[in-house]
């Protein structure tokens, strides 16, 4: 498939694994845009593609899924997303995974963004904020159209766990979680409520730390459990929420690891902040008042993702990578 040749609006999904298999499963069975799914694995993607396709009699949907490990045919995409790299895998910390995915995330950045230069890039690869700054620094595509996918998936976590807890429908449930995805993330029970209500009306503090505890965990709950890799499906879910407000113009107004230039005293890094997204990527990074304790937990949270990008700049500046400083 040609740049040049007029095609339906589509999404890249780079890297064909766990995440990127459901969200390209979810993105055309909820009938919302074409996508092409790349990895490096031959016949992997093509095969997944095939099989999403032949569903598609099934679950009566009208999109077009197609597997490749060529970026040319990636050409022309609004958003591309990356899931490329190694997950987890119990006892490792998102950290841990720094080397190997830095390189992968750069590369795959550099590549689809030179086939869709006009594409909204929302990085998915741990550590998601050290990995969606090196994407940026690869690409040099404007901050508005690079993001991480963090937020909403440990505000998520933190609906599921309140609305277990209190018995309520998790539909009623919202809450909003800044910071790194990782130990450090900063849930905020000031900003959750049910439906209007604070939870701090409805929990001791006890109770709603435990939770907060849990979400900060969440992804290492899983991890735990699985033994042979970690959480796909509400990850999914939550890359797709964010493609959806970006393709349909939807400004809503989610928690993503955003490019911050003095925002909340931040310069110079992606890190997890509600932002309003829309046709444009991120609209507006939205500034929340934050008590003393909220914003030294985000500070605390930024410093640490300062110190895993300065170590995968070095580790990139060692190796003939397309990265530029
Ligand atoms: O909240 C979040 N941001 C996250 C992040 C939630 C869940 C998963 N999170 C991270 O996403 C996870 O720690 C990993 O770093 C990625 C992907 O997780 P997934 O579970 O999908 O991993 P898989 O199943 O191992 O899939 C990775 C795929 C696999 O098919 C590889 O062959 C492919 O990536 N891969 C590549 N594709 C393209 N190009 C390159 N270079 C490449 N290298 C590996």
């Amino acid at each position: 498939m040609s740049s040049s040749s007029i095609r339906p609006q589509t999404v890249t999904i780079i890297g064909a694994g766990k995440v990127g298999s459901t969200l390209a499963q979810r993105l055309t069975e909820k009938n919302l845009v074409d996508v092409v799914l790349l990895d490096v694995l031959p016949g992997v993607p093509q095969g997944l593609a095939l099989d999403l396709m032949e569903a598609k009699s099934v679950e009566l949907h009208n999109r077009q899924i197609i597997g490749t490990t060529d970026y040319a045919d990636t050409a022309g995409s609004e958003v591309v997303v990356i899931t490329a790299g190694l997950p987890r895998t119990p006892g490792m910390s998102r950290d841990d995974l720094i080397k190997t995915n830095a390189k992968i995330v750069v590369e795959a950045a550099s590549a689809a963004i030179a086939h869709s230069p006009e594409a909204i890039l929302i990085v998915v690869t741990n550590p998601l904020d050290v990995m969606t700054y090196l994407a940026k620094q690869a690409t040099n595509l404007p901050s508005d159209r690079v993001m991480g996918m963090a937020g909403v998936l440990d505000s998520a976590r933190f609906q599921t766990f309140i609305a277990m807890e209190l018995g309520v429908c998790v539909a009623d449930v919202k809450t909003m979680v800044l910071g790194s995805h990782g130990d450090l993330m900063v849930p905020l029970p000031r900003y959750s409520t049910v439906n209007g209500v604070p939870i701090t009306e409805l929990m001791d503090a006890a109770t709603i730390e435990r939770l907060v505890e849990r979400t900060r965990q969440g992804g290492a709950e899983i991890v735990k459990l699985m033994q042979t890799g970690s959480a796909y499906y509400a990850p999914a879910s939550s890359t797709y929420i964010m493609v959806e407000a970006i393709l349909l113009n939807q400004s809503r107004l989610l928690p993503a690891a955003a490019y911050l230039q003095g925002e909340y005293g931040l310069e110079d890094i992606f890190i997890g902040v509600p932002c309003i997204l829309g046709h444009h990527g991120i609209e507006k990074v939205v500034e929340l008042n934050l008590t003393d304790a909220e914003l030294a937990a985000l500070h605390a949270s930024a410093q640490a993702v300062r110190q895993s990008i300065d170590l995968a700049t070095e580790m990139l500046a060692a190796t003939e990578s397309p990265y530029r400083t």
